[in-house]
């Protein structure tokens, strides 16, 4: 699998293994994402783009690690803008990639279908990162199903050396069988670090764009012609796979055979060291000849596969006679436990003894904003505006559970906006209808339902809640910040000329640290009859720097515990230990508070004040 190389290896100085030797061929520990990245290097790739989506962020991160005469890497508004980005560079000539999380591959999925039936001239790789047990999304599709949807093989590394080696291999797929490629991760891998032997990088000369408009123009005429390309497609990659290393057949005794693939493969393996195991590291398309001699060669054969029965099913439809989710959950993420349970139910293994000590639960502890969090006052004011709100994602999701509480609905990405339209244009709801939004999230896919909203005149005001960063996914730069992924300058987005230029009529910039104000304004905006929005500035207080002002303390005499300042759910303020006259006083934590001051602003008795002179933050 590993290609010569014609360039000397470039890395930057902080990724190079200090030892043996300082040899950049050397192994090294990595994360699965790290090795993805590693892989497109190594490939040649010239254009990268991404939109961040946890698990897939660190790919694109340290992609930009590489030096910027190898390639472009660049953060894309949304995951179809960086996949169209992509398609661009292979249209160039030039080896591409892109990489998000599960549901990116949802707003990216229009290019896709597309694109799969255009193929490629330079080489177009999609690393997709699922979710399974939903970890940080907000479900727990299987990108297998695209793969089929899409007809674009789909390839299933197991440790972070298969990441590298299967991405590297997706590029020379990709060229070779004319079509894009989508290298598939989950949480596990892309979060676990494991041994990595790298290679060097193959520098690939550009093919230059060809002039093919029956491939290129999908227009119906080319594409009815193209989906019997596609149709042939499959059957060539069906052909390469039988005799391809993607597809491992560990050898064992002829009583049990498992097909399994992608982590489970490890979770096997640790339990059942001696069965034969058919490794796939592919999901689509599959070997039908392989998978048949497989099972015949077997008197039982369980398929152990995360999510949905895809290769189950495969199989099924082979006629051939499979067990598998009769034995294995549909949902949540597999683990050695969840493996083992469906292998006493296949009474392969004996039950567990029960380890008592191994039962307690670690204690609940609900996420919550950050102390001093620049999004927790303007859910005060709608709570107690008594608004109806449409939220998105982001880290504001938070303010849809307690104390805050005031969310009532959360879609995907973008869908705020054309939530609360809808529910204002059904002309039903009396409360002030109020859609909030991220900077990152509303560039992502806030700009058409604002649109939406001003051309089809709907009742609704957007909070955009703009901390100056993508912080739910760890802090990455979007076109609102000025930075790009490097950490350049960049243009940086005007959002009242952007909104006014929408034709929206009201628009005001209020600082979110002003709880009066954010009271006020948002006030004046539900007042308004049509399209309103408030723009609450304050930066992130974890990036891109940690902010820290002189703390806030109680004064323990005059608090009366009356709770105001609890109900922002700031994880600095927490009840003493002690009774003082039988009912307990409120303390803030000095370490954690960062001196926003939104406590003592908020404060019915005014117990709270400075340590110090306040500074601004
Ligand atoms: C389609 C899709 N892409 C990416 C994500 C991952 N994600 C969740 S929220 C978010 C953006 C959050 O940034 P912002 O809107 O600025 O809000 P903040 O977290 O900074 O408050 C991202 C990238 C997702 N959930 N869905």
């Amino acid at each position: 699998m590993t290609q010569s190389s014609e360039s000397k290896l470039q890395l930057d100085p902080e990724e190079v293994t200090p030892s043996p030797g300082n040899n950049p061929l050397a192994m090294r520990p990595m994360m699965g994402n790290e090795a993805i990245a590693r892989g497109a290097w190594e490939a040649g790739c010239k254009v990268a783009a991404a939109y961040p989506g946890t698990p897939s962020t660190e790919i694109m991160e340290n992609l930009a690690k590489y030096p910027a005469q190898d390639l472009h890497a660049e953060w894309s508004t949304n995951e179809k803008v960086a996949l169209d980005v992509a398609i661009g560079g292979s249209f160039a000539g030039v080896r591409s990639f892109t990489s998000m999380k599960h549901v990116g591959l949802n707003v990216a999925s229009d290019a896709l279908m597309s694109q799969t039936y255009i193929g490629v001239n330079g080489a177009l790789v999609l690393a997709v990162c699922d979710d399974p047990g939903i970890h940080s999304s907000q479900n727990e599709q299987d990108t297998r199903i695209y793969g089929h949807l899409a007809m674009t093989p789909v390839l299933e590394p197991t440790d972070a050396q298969e990441a590298l080696e299967f991405t590297r291999l997706a590029f020379d797929l990709s060229e070779q069988f004319d079509t894009p490629v989508i290298v598939r991760s989950t949480t596990r891998l892309s979060h676990t670090r494991s041994l990595v032997q790298t290679g060097e990088r193959l520098e690939v000369p550009c093919k230059g764009f060809r002039e093919e408009p029956k491939k290129n123009v999908m227009i119906p005429g080319h594409a009815r012609l193209r989906h019997g390309a596609l149709i042939e497609r499959e059957r060539a990659l069906k052909e390469y796979l039988e005799s391809s290393d993607l597809i491992r057949w560990e050898r064992g005794g002829d009583e049990l055979g498992i097909i399994t693939l992608s982590t489970a493969y490890t979770y096997v393996k640790e339990l059942m060291p001696d069965a034969s195991i058919l490794k796939l590291g592919v999901s689509y398309p599959l070997p039908d000849a392989k998978l048949r001699e497989f099972c015949a060669s077997v008197k039982r054969v369980i398929v152990v596969e995360e999510l949905e029965p895809i290769i189950e099913n495969e199989l099924k439809i082979l006629g051939l006679k499979v067990e598998g989710k009769s034995l294995f959950p549909r949902e949540g993420e597999f683990s050695t436990d969840v493996v083992r349970e469906g292998l006493v139910q296949a009474q392969l293994l004996p039950p567990r003894a029960k380890i008592e000590a191994l039962e307690v639960q670690p204690m609940a502890r609900p996420p919550l904003l950050c102390a001093g969090c620049p999004h927790t006052s303007s859910y005060m004011a709608l709570r107690a505006l008594n608004s109806r709100v449409s939220g998105d994602i982001g880290c504001y999701t938070l303010a849809a559970v307690e104390p805050l509480k005031a969310i009532d609905t959360t879609v995907s990405m973008g869908s705020s906006i054309a939530n609360a339209s809808g529910m204002a244009l059904a002309g039903t709801e009396s409360r002030p209808i109020v859609a909030t939004i991220g900077d990152s999230t509303f560039l992502h896919a806030g700009l058409p339902p604002l649109i939406n909203a001003v051309y089809n005149n709907a009742n609704i005001t957007v909070l955009l809640l703009d901390n100056h960063i993508t912080a739910m996914t760890g802090g990455q730069h979007h076109p609102g910040t000025g930075r790009n992924l490097r950490g350049e300058e960049a243009h940086q987005v005007d959002y009242e000329a952007l909104i006014k230029s929408v034709g929206v009529k009201w628009i005001k910039t209020i600082d979110s640290y002003n709880m009066g104000t954010v009271f006020q304004t948002l006030r004046e905006a539900t007042e308004y009859k049509g399209v309103s929005v408030v723009i609450v500035d304050r930066p992130c207080v974890l990036d891109p720097v940690k902010l820290k002002g002189p703390a806030f303390q109680v004064n323990a005499e005059a608090c009366t515990g009356c709770q105001t300042c609890m109900n922002l759910g700031c994880p600095a303020i927490s009840w003493t230990d002690e009774l003082y006259e039988g009912h307990h006083k409120v303390t803030i934590d000095e370490a954690a508070c960062i001196g926003c001051s939104l406590c003592a602003q908020v404060s019915s008795t005014n117990c709270i004040e400075p340590i110090e002179a306040p500074q601004s933050l």
